[in-house]
């Protein structure tokens, strides 16, 4: 095992991988930016180390920066958390060529999922289903791009195999808007990644997005850590998560779960890993694959009682994988609230100085936040302040322990969103099972024109 890991991240994820560490008996290093000198998570590291002036582009993404720490500090590895460097296939390579262990899959696997079109091609031959389209780049000539999109049939949607998370997408109704569409979605998509490669695909009108989780280690073995539901978005930043997907039918669960392992097998992936998939009348198809941590990988942890974080150490320090499939056991449910520093209701940041801080807890609940009484919430990164995750027997109690949870939470100095989680738990749609990944934006729109 490792006797020290540099933690490349900030914020509630490099707490939530430091504490991983701890409990393994590892030594951590801390990177952090000017403006995260004062946090407590990064005296509580055995040693920091600052690297940079507050933008990310000069911080958290400066490569040479990270590893000259990880050389000072005689660090082993390097966890990337999530954002930033995480998805960086160079960023993992030169890590290895560095001689440190990048705590993740191949630099390969990871440039192979960068590319939308050759994942899903690798996923198709894998074996999983896919959105019907052409799995290919689109050709230049007009008239072959009209004749792809109608043998797909309309609506299709436009998408940049550079992109993904919702950048550089585009949904066309008719054939008369092809051609304009895809010479928008190439030239931003140009400008945005580099890389005007775009596809084209069914448009699925309103799917919900369930994500499956695996692990799978250096030694061929792999295992799926069972489903989570994030349709509750806006604009493609997740508000709420729950595991398991509710309503989903145990049969095609099942399915899914041991195709994506299967798929682990097949690729040679290793670490954890996400599988996402939109999901519309019982049919899945998968969409991407995301080659990190997640946000979101907490309500896993608790339906599943394993802790993520550690095995991704595990995996990348060489240990096989000792659970196999028939001791991963899913068990009771679990929902994710993201506490975002950001007025509820137009989504404005609202960094600053946090005056007071009481968190909740008994049975069943999870805090992960880096915030404490008096924490400065810098206005140079994300909102996320930390995550509220409750846990129950059922689906029902662990809202109705969420909900209670977000009544005893007291945050003040700046604006949070928890007025809107405690609005969106008590929504009749979301407590009937949940609802797809176009629910909240409209509930939002109708509630601003009721205004
Ligand atoms: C789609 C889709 C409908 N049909 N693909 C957005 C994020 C990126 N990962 C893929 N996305 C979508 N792809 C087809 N063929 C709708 C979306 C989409 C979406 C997906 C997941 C979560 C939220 C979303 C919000 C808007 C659109």
């Amino acid at each position: 095992m490792f006797e020290k890991i540099l933690i490349a991240n900030r914020g509630e994820i490099a707490l939530r991988i430091q504490r991983a560490c701890r409990e393994l008996g590892i030594k951590t290093v801390v990177v952090h930016s000017e403006a995260d000198a004062e946090a407590k998570y990064v005296k509580l590291a055995d040693e920091s180390v600052c690297i940079g002036p507050p933008p990310p582009s000069h911080s958290y993404l400066n490569i040479p920066a990270i590893i000259s720490a990880a050389e000072v500090t005689d660090a082993q590895a390097i966890h990337p958390g999530y954002g930033f460097l995480a998805e960086n296939a160079d960023f993992s390579e030169r890590v290895e060529q560095s001689g440190f262990v990048f705590i993740g899959p191949r630099p390969e696997t990871i440039r192979m999922m960068g590319d939308k079109v050759s994942a899903k091609n690798a996923m198709k031959k894998a074996g999983l289903p896919v959105v019907p389209g052409v799995d290919a780049p689109l050709p230049e000539e007009p008239k072959e791009i009209s004749r792809i999109a109608r043998e797909i049939g309309y609506p299709v949607i436009i998408k940049s195999a550079g992109g993904g998370g919702g950048r550089g997408m585009r949904v066309v109704h008719t054939e008369a808007a092809l051609f304009n569409a895809v010479q928008t979605t190439r030239t931003e998509a140009q400008a945005a990644f580099g890389n005007p490669t775009v596809y084209l695909e069914k448009y699925l009108e309103d799917p919900r997005h369930i994500e499956i989780q695996v692990l799978a280690d250096k030694h061929g073995r792999a295992i799926y850590l069972g489903d989570r539901d994030c349709s509750m978005q806006r604009r493609h930043q997740k508000v709420i998560e729950e595991a398991p997907a509710p309503l989903l039918n145990a049969r095609v669960r099942l399915r899914m779960g041991e195709r994506c392992a299967e798929a682990c097998r097949k690729i040679g992936y290793h670490g954890a890993g996400t599988f996402e998939f939109l999901c519309q009348r019982g049919e899945f198809y998968f969409i991407e694959m995301n080659t990190r941590l997640q946000v979101e990988h907490p309500v896993t942890e608790l339906i599943t009682g394993l802790d993520i974080v550690q095995w991704q150490i595990r995996i990348a320090a060489g240990e096989p994988l000792r659970l196999k499939q028939r001791d991963v056991e899913l068990r009771g449910h679990a929902i994710e609230c993201r506490i975002n520093a950001e007025d509820p209701y137009n989504f404005t940041p609202s960094p600053g100085r946090i005056t007071s801080w009481h968190m909740p807890g008994g049975p069943g609940i999870r805090v992960d936040s880096h915030a404490y009484n008096g924490y400065f919430m810098p206005p140079h990164y994300d909102s996320l302040l930390g995550k509220l995750i409750a846990y129950g027997d059922t689906r029902e109690q662990a809202i109705a322990r969420l909900s209670i949870a977000l009544s005893e939470t007291v945050i003040e100095g700046i604006k949070t969103n928890i007025p809107l989680h405690q609005e969106l738990l008590q929504d009749a749609a979301f407590l009937s099972g949940g609802t797809s990944i176009h629910y909240l934006e409209e509930k939002l729109s109708k509630m601003a024109r009721d205004e």
